[in-house]
C-alpha cells in the first residue's frame, strides 16, 4: 500500500513517520509514504499557494494550480488509486471507512489549509472527502496522520506482536473493561480481587460485565450495533435495573 500526501507542511509528518505505526510499516516494507510539498509546484517569485477569495470575505483560499500540478507529478497505480480531500465538509471518518481504505493500493491525501481549497480541485480530482470530526483544526495534516494511523493498523503484519486488528475489530462494538497492572495497591486503591484469583472464567465474566456497564453509561449508541448474546442481554437488564431512573426535569442531561 502507498500513501502520497500533498501538503504545504511536510515537516509536520516527520515525527509521526519516525515514531508512529506508519513508520514501522514503512520499515517492514509493507507501506510506502511519499510527501509532496505543494509549494514545490508554485510558480513566480513568491511561490504563493494561496490567494484572496473571489467575491470577497475573510481568509485565504488554496490556489488550484499548484495542487493540480502536484497531483500530476504523482505516478498513479494502474490497478487504481483514490484521491481523498481532508475537509471539515467531508463524511465523518470511522473504522468502517478505515477498512474501505485499507483495501486500496494507492491513496492520495490532499491536505487543505486556510479557509479551504479552490472548488475546482474538488470537482476535477477528488474521489472522496473526509473529516475526522466536528471540531476545528488548522488544516488537513493532522487528519491525514489520523487516517494513516488507523489504516496502517489494518495492514496484515503491521502490528507484529501486538493484538491483531482482527481481535481489535472483534470487540470494537463495545468500550473496553478497566485495565490494571502492578502495583496491587496504588494510592490506597486496590486491584479488584477477582483479577488476582486466577479463575479465568470468572475474570472473563467480570470483564464482559464491566465492558457492558461502561458502554451502557457512556456510549449507549454503541449497544444498538453490538453483537450481544443472551447472557449479555441478561447482564444488561441487571445493569439497567440498577441504574436510577432519569427524573423528568433532568432528562436532557442524563
Ligand atoms: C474557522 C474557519 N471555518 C469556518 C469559516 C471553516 C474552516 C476551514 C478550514 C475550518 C477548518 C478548516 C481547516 N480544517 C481542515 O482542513 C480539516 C478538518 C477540520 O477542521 N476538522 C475535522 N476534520 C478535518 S479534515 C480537514
Amino acid at each position: 500500500m502507498r500513501f502520497d500526501v500533498l501538503t504545504i507542511f511536510p515537516d509536520m509528518f516527520s515525527a509521526y513517520l519516525r515514531d508512529g505505526i506508519a513508520g514501522r510499516a514503512v520499515k517492514r516494507g509493507l507501506l510506502d509514504v511519499r510527501l509532496v510539498n505543494i509549494r514545490d509546484f508554485a510558480r513566480g517569485a513568491h511561490k504563493t499557494t494561496d490567494d484572496r477569495p473571489y467575491g470577497g470575505g475573510d481568509g485565504m483560499v488554496m490556489r488550484p494550480g499548484p495542487i493540480s500540478r502536484a497531483l500530476g507529478s504523482i505516478e498513479r497505480n494502474s490497478r487504481g488509486s483514490l484521491v481523498i480531500l481532508l475537509t471539515p465538509q467531508g463524511e465523518t471518518f470511522n473504522q468502517s471507512i478505515a477498512w474501505d481504505i485499507s483495501s486500496l493500493e494507492q491513496v492520495i491525501l490532499v491536505c487543505g489549509r486556510y479557509e479551504g481549497v479552490d472548488e475546482r480541485i474538488r470537482l476535477l480530482f477528488v474521489d472522496r472527502e473526509i473529516s475526522i470530526g466536528d471540531y476545528v483544526l488548522s488544516g488537513g495534516e493532522l487528519a491525514a496522520m489520523v487516517i494513516m494511523d488507523s489504516v496502517c493498523r489494518l495492514i496484515p503484519g503491521t502490528l507484529g506482536g501486538e493484538k491483531s486488528s482482527f481481535e481489535d475489530s472483534f470487540q470494537d462494538s463495545l468500550l473496553e473493561y478497566p485495565h490494571y497492572t502492578r502495583p496491587r495497591v496504588f494510592e490506597g486503591l486496590e486491584v479488584p480481587e477477582i483479577l488476582l484469583s486466577g479463575d479465568h472464567a470468572r475474570i472473563r465474566g467480570w470483564r464482559r460485565k464491566e465492558a457492558l456497564k461502561r458502554t451502557f453509561e457512556r456510549r449507549p449508541d454503541l449497544l444498538a450495533k453490538a453483537k450481544l448474546d443472551d447472557e449479555d442481554l441478561r447482564i444488561l437488564e441487571q445493569i439497567r435495573s440498577q441504574t436510577p431512573a432519569c427524573p423528568p426535569e433532568a432528562e436532557a442531561d442524563c
